[in-house]
């Protein structure tokens, strides 16, 4: 009886809030083809930043990057288990001014943030050492490919840090973007792209395109996946998430066929059930769809929240406000995820004929108390004032910071491709 009765008001925060920002986003006032303008931030800027990161990519030359030392197993490491490293040398490969295609929510410096210890953690397994990301590399990896993240603002975030670790070596001529429901970044050099598909429970709702706000109005079409699906067939690399938008309320709203009676006809169902069934959909079109010789699979898995600062022994209703330094209690969890989600997702993806590799970020970030957008985030397309600034009611502890821990996330994502 208890532990639900705490534990809801924190769920049906962090979504509201989610929700509020996602739209503030609005995600087709710029479905346009924005070709990077010549302007004056472009021309100086990516010669100071190459020169900055030159150093920290000492080794641009991918045939001795790999015969460099790195005898680098995935299979054999448990990156998971580690811990976070502070390392004043770090150079981060972008900053929120040099990558123009950080979303507002993410651009923590340029909405005010001044503290940055937050960017000099690195992550360090205990059992190897976790390469540097070769954007080189990368590209590499990428030739002739297309790469798509498909699921919801994090999964965005991780897009976004993606291309903004590879963006900065690519001539101006060279790469495009297309924003929209479905984003396109070109690299017409490497006649690759990175793409990214907003599909935030990957099958569909009436909330996700934000003309319903409230959570507790939100259906799941537990079995619609196919309309959205057929865009993401013939990519060679595809990237999953969902997690957070299942856990609005304390019950999903579930509905099957179609919304042909209106919305009526839902049925209430626990979240790790609706979860379950929701995956089941995905699962079924990988497995009856991708063609496991042509297309491989990942799944990035649930990033935690830090909205219930009493997790860390901190006053409660502070959430991660003001925090700079990340928990260093090793295997610290929190309530900001849900170990039975975790164990759904693990069962659906266990009993997939298509082999399906995590990405498990979930442990790792979990430190990370002090890399969210906290409060140097906007609010309906606004900047927070000084005022709101000041109050932790406001701080977002759902997103991160770019750069920051995503950085991390596709660090070991690139070990993986
Ligand atoms: C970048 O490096 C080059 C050669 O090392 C140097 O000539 C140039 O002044 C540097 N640019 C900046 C902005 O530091
Ligand atoms: C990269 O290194 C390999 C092996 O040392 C060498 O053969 C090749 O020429 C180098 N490529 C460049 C672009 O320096
Ligand atoms: C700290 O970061 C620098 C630059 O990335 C790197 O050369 C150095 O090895 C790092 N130190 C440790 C202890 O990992
Ligand atoms: C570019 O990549 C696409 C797949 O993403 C492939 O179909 C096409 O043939 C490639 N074009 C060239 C010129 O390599
Ligand atoms: C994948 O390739 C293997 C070996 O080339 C072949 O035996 C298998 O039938 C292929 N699988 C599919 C689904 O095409
Ligand atoms: C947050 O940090 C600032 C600056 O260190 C401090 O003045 C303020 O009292 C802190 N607020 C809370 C609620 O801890
Ligand atoms: C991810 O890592 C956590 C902690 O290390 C573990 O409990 C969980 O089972 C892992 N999840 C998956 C899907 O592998
Ligand atoms: C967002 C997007 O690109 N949607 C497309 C998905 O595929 C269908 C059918 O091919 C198109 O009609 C959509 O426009």
């Amino acid at each position: 009886m208890k532990p639900p009765s705490v534990k809801l008001p924190i769920i049906k925060i962090f979504v509201l809030l989610f929700i509020a920002i996602l739209y503030a986003e609005s995600f087709f006032s710029s479905n346009s083809i924005f070709k990077l303008k010549p302007c004056p931030t472009n021309s100086p800027k990516p010669k100071s930043n190459y020169n900055k990161t030159q150093e920290v990519v000492p080794v641009p030359n991918a045939s001795l990057w790999f015969s460099d030392g790195f005898v680098y197993e995935p299979e054999e490491c448990d990156f998971a288990n580690g811990k976070w490293v502070f390392n004043s040398s770090i150079k981060p490969l972008y900053s929120d001014t040099s990558c123009p295609y950080i979303s507002r929510p993410y651009s923590c410096v340029k909405n005010g943030r001044v503290d940055s210890e937050y960017l000099y953690w690195q992550w360090q397994p205990e059992d190897c050492s976790l390469p540097k990301f070769n954007p080189e590399l990368a590209l590499k990896k990428l030739r002739g490919k297309r790469l798509l993240f498909v699921g919801d603002s994090l999964q965005k975030s991780q897009w976004e840090s993606f291309v903004c670790m590879v963006e900065w070596i690519i001539p101006e001529n060279q790469k495009s973007m297309k924003r929209g429901t479905h984003s396109v970044f070109k690299v017409k050099e490497y006649n690759a792209t990175i793409e990214f598909y907003w599909a935030p429970m990957l099958v569909e709702s009436n909330t996700e395109f934000f003309t319903i706000r409230d959570p507790k109005k939100q259906i799941v079409k537990i079995d619609a996946i196919m309309d959205r699906a057929r865009n993401w067939t013939g990519v060679d690399i595809l990237v999953f998430n969902t997690y957070v938008w299942w856990m609005s309320d304390i019950k999903v709203k579930a509905l099957w066929g179609s919304f042909a009676n209106g919305e009526e006809g839902y049925e209430e169902l626990d979240t790790q059930i609706a979860y379950s069934l929701g995956l089941r959909t995905w699962a079924n079109w990988v497995d009856s769809t991708v063609d496991p010789n042509k297309t491989r699979v990942f799944f990035t898995t649930m990033s935690p929240t830090h909205t219930r600062s009493a997790d860390w022994g901190k006053k409660d209703g502070i959430k991660c406000f003001n925090e700079t330094k990340p928990i260093t209690k090793k295997n610290h969890w929190g309530t900001g995820y849900n170990k039975g989600m975790m164990s759904v997702l693990e069962k659906v993806v266990k009993k997939m004929k298509i082999p399906v590799k995590f990405i498990n970020i979930t442990q790792i970030s979990e430190y990370r108390i002090d890399a969210h957008s906290s409060v140097y985030t906007e609010t309906e397309g606004k900047l927070l004032t000084e005022e709101e600034k000041a109050n932790p009611k406001n701080a977002d502890c759902i997103h991160w910071c770019l750069p920051g821990v995503p950085d991390t996330w596709n660090q070991i994502f690139l070990t993986m491709l």
